[in-house]
Formats: C-alpha cells, structure tokens, sequence
C-alpha cells in the first residue's frame, strides 16, 4: 500500500510549504526558558559536547597506538549538530546516521562504554563488535545506525517514517548526512518521496563544507542546500551548526512541525570539522587559516564562554566536568580491553544464508 495524501489516517494539512524565510533561521536566545532550569540544561548540553570531544581525542590516542584499528572518521568541532538535535527528540524517535557517527550515537544515550567497546571490535559493543566505528547500532535507543555509504541512510530513514506513517504512530525519524550526500541521487529521491507521502522525517544536513577533499561550491552547482530541498515542497531552514543553543532551537521547532503533521522538514546545520576526514586523510584541500578562523567559534568554547558570563560556570566547575568525563571514559577503555571479541562459533548468527533457511521462497 502506498500512503498518499489523502488516505486514511493522514495526518492534518500542511500549514505551509516551501522554505521557510530568514525569520526562521534559529535565533537560540529565543528558545530558552529562563532561570535556573535553563542554565541546568545549558551546563548539560556542555557536559554532552565535551563528552564527545574527549572520547573522539581518545580515540585518536587508541588509534595511534593501534589499540584500535579500521576507518575512524572523527566529529571533533560539530558537536553541537549532534547534541542540540537529540535534544529536540523523544525516546520514541528514532535517529539514522553516518560514518561520522560517535557524536550521534552519544548524544543518543549509548553508553561511552558500549561505544568504545565496539571500536575495539569486542563482544560488548554496541554492535556486538561486528560494526566498528562506522556501524554503531543501538536498537534499544531507536538508533538505527551509521552507514559507510554516504547518503545511505535516507532511504532507510524513510522507510521508518513511512512504517510511522502508516501505522499513525505520532513518531519522528531524524536522518544525518552531510553536504556531500545532497549531491547523491538518494537524497533526491528521498526527499521527493517524503514530501509526497508528507513522511514524518527530519532531514538533518550537517553542512561542514567539504565532502572528503572536495569543496561544496566545486562540486555542487547550488550551494543554498536549504534551498534545494525547499524544491521538494518541504520547509527547510538554516541554523548555525556551531552553536548548540541555535541548533537546539530550530530542532525543536522541525520536529514539533513534524509531529503536529506538516510533513518532512530539512534542517542544515552550518559547521565545521577541526580535523581531518577520516585517520588516513593528509588535509591539504583548506587553508590552516580557515580552520583557525572556524576555531574561534568551536561550539563548547562558545557555550563555556556563554556560561562563565552567565556565572554559572567557574573554573572549578570545568575542572570537575573535565574529571566526570575523563572518569567515564577511563573507565569505558578499561572495559572494552578486558572484554572478549565474539565466539567463533557465534559468527553465523545474524548472517542471512538460503541454507539456514533465511533465503527460501526469495526470487530475484
Ligand atoms: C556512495 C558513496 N560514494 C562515495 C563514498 C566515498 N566517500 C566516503 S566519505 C565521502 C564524503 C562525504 O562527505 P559528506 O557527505 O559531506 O560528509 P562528511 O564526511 O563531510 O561528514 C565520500 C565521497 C562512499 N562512502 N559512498
């Protein structure tokens, strides 16, 4: 069955369609309670980001090391993409990501200590160490993995919105992806569908200007990605990537958008990566000049500064932060070194064979 916009169970109209104007790229003070609660939840948001800083800086150590070993694609400086966003979703939400996908998976609740065991290929990781750093899964919290191939999990993404979709579970599906994947015929044809089937997705491009070496505007002929999908009929908007407060803030007015049945919404969140694209990239394709100059808006530098001047933050109050987080991790490599890889003879299980049955009746 193909839902169409008039079947049975559809959601409420649209309240409008297109993109959205320049009133609507995020304005972070706007979304802030005030008082005590919204200074809790900004020093939260900076234990979530550090969080993800100092396990990727880890990881590179681990790397170096060769405790751990395969692709390693780090997000150190979009930390603000994955935790503004995974504030602005429920448990009952489900999150599908990419290759560059620690931020993601820690924002979404997975333990450091299943994260890292994973990067260490243990039993105990969240992909039972058949994943690595590219494959996090984590089924319990709804998030339904990184994914090597770029752009590949917005139609997956959007085959879980649609299962939403037809069964009326008031459920969104937020889908990461990069700049590089709007270049990809999956994200075309991914976003033209959920417009259609007015799909409850939030499609979240992580705008960091550079797919591997290639520069955005030389290889896309429309840079305004927000524009682009606005094509598709659906409200786009742009926030800054960099600051967790903003991001938090246009997620939040999407997924509600979402929820009260206005269809798919596309979000790009314009940052940055510190670091390379990947362990084996050498980086000659940017100046260091542009990485400095995006440096002087690194997203916990920013929060940190927004808090001390608030005088919530002191230097005491960092040093502890820095102390629970170095705690957690400490802890999470101990843990992942003792733990054992998966059994021999446990390696068939979740492999789809005709000759354990799974195949039978399967044509084509
Ligand atoms: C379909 C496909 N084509 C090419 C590649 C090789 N590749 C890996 S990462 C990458 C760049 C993707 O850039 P972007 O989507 O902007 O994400 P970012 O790495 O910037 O987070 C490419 C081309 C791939 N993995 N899958």
């Amino acid at each position: 069955m193909t839902p169409t916009r008039k079947s049975a169970g559809s959601p409420p109209p649209r309240k409008g369609r297109g993109r959205t104007d320049q009133s609507h790229e995020a304005k972070a003070s706007a979304a802030q309670p005030g008082g005590g609660e919204a200074g809790k939840h900004r020093m939260l948001l900076l234990h979530e980001m550090l969080r993800i800083r100092r396990f990727e800086e880890r990881c590179v150590e681990l790397y170096s090391a060769a405790e751990i070993r395969g692709f390693v694609h780090l997000c150190i400086g979009e930390e603000a993409v994955a935790v503004g966003v995974a504030q602005a979703l429920t448990e009952d939400d489900a999150i599908v990501s990419t290759y560059r996908d620690h931020g993601h998976a820690l924002a979404r609740g997975t333990p450091a200590e299943s994260v890292m065991a994973e990067m260490y290929g243990r039993a105990t990781g969240c992909s039972r160490g058949r994943g690595g750093s590219m494959h996090l899964f984590d089924t319990s919290r709804r998030f339904y993995g990184g994914n090597a191939i770029v752009g590949g999990g917005l139609p997956l993404a959007a085959g879980l919105a649609l299962a939403d979709r037809m069964t009326g579970r008031p459920r969104v599906t937020c889908c990461f992806f990069g700049d590089g994947a709007v270049a990809e015929g999956e994200f075309h044809e991914t976003a033209n569908l959920a417009a259609l089937w007015e799909l409850p997705l939030l499609l979240v491009c992580e705008n960091n200007l550079y797919a591997m070496g290639t520069a955005l505007d030389r290889a896309q002929a429309e840079t305004d990605l927000a524009l682009r999908a606005s094509g598709y009929g659906m409200a786009a908007w742009s926030a800054d990537g960099m600051d967790v407060l903003a991001v938090e803030h246009a997620a939040r007015m999407a997924a509600e958008s979402i929820r009260a049945g206005s269809g798919p919404h596309f979000l790009e969140l314009r940052t940055y990566r510190f670091r390379a694209h990947s362990m084996y990239d050498p980086d000659r394709y940017r100046s260091k000049e542009e990485i400095a100059r995006w440096k002087e808006r690194d997203p916990i530098d920013l929060l940190a500064g927004r808090l001390r001047a608030d005088g919530r933050l002191t230097d005491e109050g960092w040093t502890d932060l820095e102390r629970a987080v170095a705690a957690e991790l400490d802890a999470a490599v101990a843990a992942a070194r003792e733990a054992p890889a998966e059994p021999v003879g446990d390696l068939l299980r979740f492999v789809t064979t005709p000759s354990n049955g799974a195949g039978e009746g399967a044509s084509g």
